[in-house]
């Protein structure tokens, strides 16, 4: 299986297609696509490390697709590198400035082609290693604190933009610390990773954010989701304590408060003997 990297060359020059496909033979998967449409049709699936954009054809220039993949917060960080005609300038700065990462000039020469487009999957390789590490929680792989928390905020926001409601279930393993006094940390960690996949299993919708909040404490966020269905989600578990609570938010809603009641109703049911759900009604 190619691992070397995914290549999207984007050209209506069929030419000079077969020529940049020539270079990457070995150990790399590439799609082409002659249109701009076809382009970012076939970026959601085919996920590329990086982007060869030519000279397009239909309706799009090879500019305007850079712009919407620019725009596009799933696609915005890809680096899109511009194939430009020898001796113009102009037309370099115009890609560059298009947002563009980089320029490859024809007539190409294969070993610096090759050598550019390995450096910027490299990049893109190591970009998406330090996004990985920064959002994943070491021990269980959930989305961290700090993830959610960004999370929080801007789901608040586009339900408050969309008037969509959207809850929050907090969750607490029930009596965490006897379970590791009888059988160790090691076994306690072993027990957590496997409560945590049994909950990231139960929300499977995409944008449900599922986090280690803090120790043996997990906060799920349900974007359009009322009270209901986020109790009926939450009464899944029966060894953890869960506090749900939900919001349609204004333009002044402060994300905090909705983290703030589902903690409350978390509280509540650890008070009211655990293994309950309390909120969500
Ligand atoms: P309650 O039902 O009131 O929630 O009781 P509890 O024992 O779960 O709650 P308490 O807050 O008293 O203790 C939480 C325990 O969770 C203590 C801590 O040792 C354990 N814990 C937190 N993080 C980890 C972890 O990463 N690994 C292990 N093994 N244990 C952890
Ligand atoms: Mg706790
Ligand atoms: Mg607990």
């Amino acid at each position: 299986m190619a691992n070397d990297g995914r290549i999207l060359i984007a050209d209506g020059d069929s030419v000079g297609v077969s020529l940049l496909c020539s270079m990457f033979e070995d150990g790399f998967e590439v799609l082409c696509a002659k249109s701009g449409e076809d382009a970012l049709n076939s970026i959601a699936s085919f996920r590329p490390d990086v982007v060869l954009l030519g000279n397009v054809a239909g309706s799009m220039s090879g500019r305007d697709v850079c712009a919407r993949l620019k725009a596009d917060h799933g696609t915005a960080s890809i680096p899109v590198l511009f194939i430009t005609p020898a001796d113009n300038a102009g037309a370099e700065e115009a890609c560059l400035a298009a947002g563009g990462t980089d320029c490859l000039t024809k007539p190409f020469r294969p070993a610096v082609v090759r050598a550019r487009v390995c450096s910027y999957i490299e990049l893109r390789r190591a970009r998406e290693n330090i996004e990985l590490l920064s959002t994943a929680d070491p021990l269980t792989g959930l989305y961290n604190r700090r993830h959610f928390d960004r999370m929080l905020i801007a789901e608040v926001r586009r339900a408050s933009r969309s008037r969509d409601c959207l809850s929050l279930i907090m969750l607490d393993v029930d009596r965490f610390k006897a379970y590791n006094d009888c059988n160790g940390h090691l076994a306690g960690d072993e027990c957590l990773k496997l409560v945590c996949r049994t909950v990231k299993k139960n929300f499977r919708r995409l944008g449900d954010i599922v986090a280690r909040y803090g120790g043996e404490e997990l906060a799920v966020l349900l974007p359009s989701t009322g009270a209901e269905p986020a109790r009926m989600l939450a009464e899944g578990f029966v060894t953890i304590s869960a506090g749900v609570a939900s919001m349609a938010p204004g333009a002044d809603s402060d994300p905090r408060s909705l983290l703030d009641d589902a903690d409350k109703a978390l509280y509540q049911a650890k008070t009211k003997g655990r293994n309950c759900v309390v909120g969500g009604k």
